[in-house]
Formats: C-alpha cells, sequence, structure tokens
C-alpha cells in the first residue's frame, strides 16, 4: 500500500465501536510518551467496555512503572502471538516508522485494521491502515488529549489518565524546555492538572528515580566527551564494555544527548550505542538551527526535525563517527548560525 488514508477523531472512534479486541503499542524503547499514549487509551477503552490490551516489544523502563498498576503493560512473547492475530483494531502511538515495531507489526498487520497516531513525520511505504498525524502537536499524547477530551463528557479526564498524559508531554517536552513548548503544551498541561495532576510528583517518578549505574554511565559519558567543528558538535560512544562497566543497559542512557547539547557553544549532539555486535544506535539533539531527521535518513532513520535517530547494522563506531561529523559539517558550515543567539 503506498497511498495511505487518514482519517479524523470521529472516524477512529467509527473504528474503536465497530472492534472487538484492540491492542495498543509503541515502539521499542518506549518513552514518556508512547507509555503515556497506551496508559491513556487503555483506561479509556476499558471505560466503554472495549477489550484491550497493551503490548509492546520492550519491557517499561523502571522510572514509568507508576503508570503500570495492575501490570497493564505487557512484553510481547510468543504466548500471545494467537490474541494478537485474533485483535481486529490496533493503536500504534507515536512509531512514524513501522519498523520501530519491529516483527510484532507483521503479527499485528496480518489480520487487525492499524492507526497510526503520531507527531513524527510519517515515512513512506508504512503499513499502517490509517493515518491520524499532526506534526505540530508537542506530543502523541497531545492529540489524544485532544481526542479524549473530545469524547469524555466530563468536565475533567479521569486522574489517571491526566496523569499518563501529563507524563507524555512533560518528557516529550523535556520538561517544558524544547522548542515544541507551546501555547498548546501548556493548555494542556492547565487541564490536567485541573483533572488532578500534580506536577511535581509526576516528576518525581520519572526524573528522581534515577538508579546509581545510571549515574555512573553518565560520569563516563562525561568523561569521555568529544567535540567537533569547533566544539559546535558534541558526541559519545557508549560500548558494550561500558555499559558493563557500569552495570547499566541500554535504557539507562536516556537524555544523555540532551546533556551534551546543553553545553554553550553546542548545536548538534549524538550519541552512538552499541546494541549488539552488529547494530548501533545513533541518536541526535539539535538547539534548533541544524536539522538533523536528514541526517539520521541518511541511515535508513527518522524523527523530528530537532530530535532523530537510526539504527545501523554493520558498520564500525569510527566508521559511523567520521560520516556523521561529516554531514553535520557541511550543514554546519553552509549555515549562517550567529554567535549570540537568544533562545
Ligand atoms: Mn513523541
Amino acid at each position: 500500500m503506498t497511498e495511505k488514508s487518514t482519517i479524523g477523531w470521529a472516524g477512529l472512534t467509527k473504528l474503536i465501536q465497530k472492534a472487538h479486541r484492540i491492542v495498543l503499542t509503541t515502539h521499542i524503547h518506549p518513552d514518556g510518551d508512547g507509555l503515556g499514549c497506551e496508559v491513556a487509551v487503555y483506561h479509556h477503552l476499558q471505560t466503554i467496555g472495549k477489550e484491550c490490551r497493551i503490548i509492546n516489544i520492550s519491557p517499561v523502563p523502571h522510572q514509568y512503572d507508576f503508570l503500570n498498576e495492575g501490570g497493564i503493560i505487557e512484553y510481547y512473547t510468543e504466548k500471545d502471538r494467537t490474541w494478537v492475530a485474533e485483535a481486529d483494531l490496533g493503536l500504534v502511538f507515536d512509531v512514524g516508522d513501522a519498523a520501530r515495531i519491529g516483527s510484532f507489526s507483521a503479527d499485528l498487520l496480518r489480520n487487525a485494521v492499524t492507526v497510526s497516531i503520531d507527531h513524527h513525520p510519517v515515512r513512506p511505504g508504512q503499513d499502517f491502515t490509517y493515518l491520524i498525524n499532526d506534526l505540530e502537536a508537542p506530543a502523541a499524547g497531545t492529540m489524544l488529549w485532544e481526542y479524549l477530551r473530545q469524547v469524555n463528557n466530563n468536565p475533567h479526564l479521569p486522574k489517571r489518565i491526566a496523569d499518563a498524559l501529563y507524563t507524555a508531554l512533560v518528557t516529550d517536552t523535556g520538561s517544558f524546555r524544547y522548542s515544541n513548548t507551546t501555547e498548546r503544551a501548556h493548555t494542556m498541561a492547565i487541564d490536567l492538572i485541573r483533572s488532578g495532576t500534580v506536577p511535581h510528583l509526576i516528576h518525581r517518578h520519572i526524573y528522581e528515580n534515577r538508579r546509581i549505574q545510571e549515574v555512573r554511565l553518565l560520569g563516563e559519558v562525561i568523561r569521555r566527551l568529544e567535540f567537533a567543528c569547533d566544539g559546535r558538535i558534541a558526541h559519545f560512544r557508549i560500548t558494550a564494555e561500558t555499559l558493563t562497566n557500569c552495570a547499566a543497559v541500554p535504557g539507562d542512557v536516556d537524555g544523555f544527548t540532551d546533556y551534551a547539547r546543553s553545553i554553550e557553544g553546542v548545536e548538534v549532539s549524538f550519541m552512538l550505542l552499541v546494541v549488539s555486535p552488529v547494530v548501533t544506535r545513533l541518536n541526535f539533539r539539535s538547539m534548533g538551527n541544524i536539522t538533523v531527521n536528514d541526517v539520521a535518513g541518511h541511515y535508513g532513520g527518522g524523527g523530528h526535525k530537532f530530535a532523530a535517530g537510526a539504527t545501523i547494522a554493520h558498520k564500525s563506531l569510527d566508521e559511523i563517527e567520521k560520516e556523521v561529523i561529516d554531514l553535520l559539517a557541511q550543514k554546519i558550515n553552509g549555515s549562517d548560525i550567529k554567535e549570540d543567539t537568544s533562545r
């Protein structure tokens, strides 16, 4: 299928009404946005009496355990295959690229009608049946907030839905720091607070639950941080050995590229994370003058203009590092970044 049909919220409501069994999912290494969307929609579907399950291809990172009351966020295993194959609707959140739900997409896409609800530019040739796409939404959770607000007749959303959506918002805006922190983001926050969300408690769960191995790993990253292009590029690599030495796991690297980007003069930061002996994860963060989703696209990845990534197989770290610096340097040298931009 090449041409995708866009359906509005009314179309989604109809699909939900017709469906008997609904799967909710998000990308590999789920973040607060994907998980928040799943949990919010799960509670909504429970309320209207729909059979549904949240099934992901990665476990829940520990800082989001508070969203997983009753173990509602499940990890896909062999025993779920039949159940998933018999589902008639799949809602996929925060996934611009079907490859990011891995082989699960094949099982899900075989029989179910699928709807991608996302704020990333969707890569062409995706196999989802329908798309609901809003590139201006600060988070996919913002889109779901607008939807659930429409279908919920009460003046306030149930608190557990509000907490899940607030999690989506606060993580995708970098705690209201990134360029997607718009009036719409703050309007959403106000509405969720009115529905009972207590921001500092959510913040404590997500950001003040760091494990010691995560902090040790950050220490290593800072110690070995490298710069290129007169300090405009900050970059680091995390090898399997580094992970082992710190007793850390790939999920512990959350926010590290943001940290590197926050250094004075840095326009773009990137991380090379060794996921397996042949697979490397490349992540970018940009200050907002240099786009990085096109550079990620060079490796078959994608994302937002200023936050993107790719998964690369069978290429050495040295090779990727050199190529990426060259690609970024061309962009940086070709642009006219002012020395003193007020941000
Ligand atoms: Mn998102």
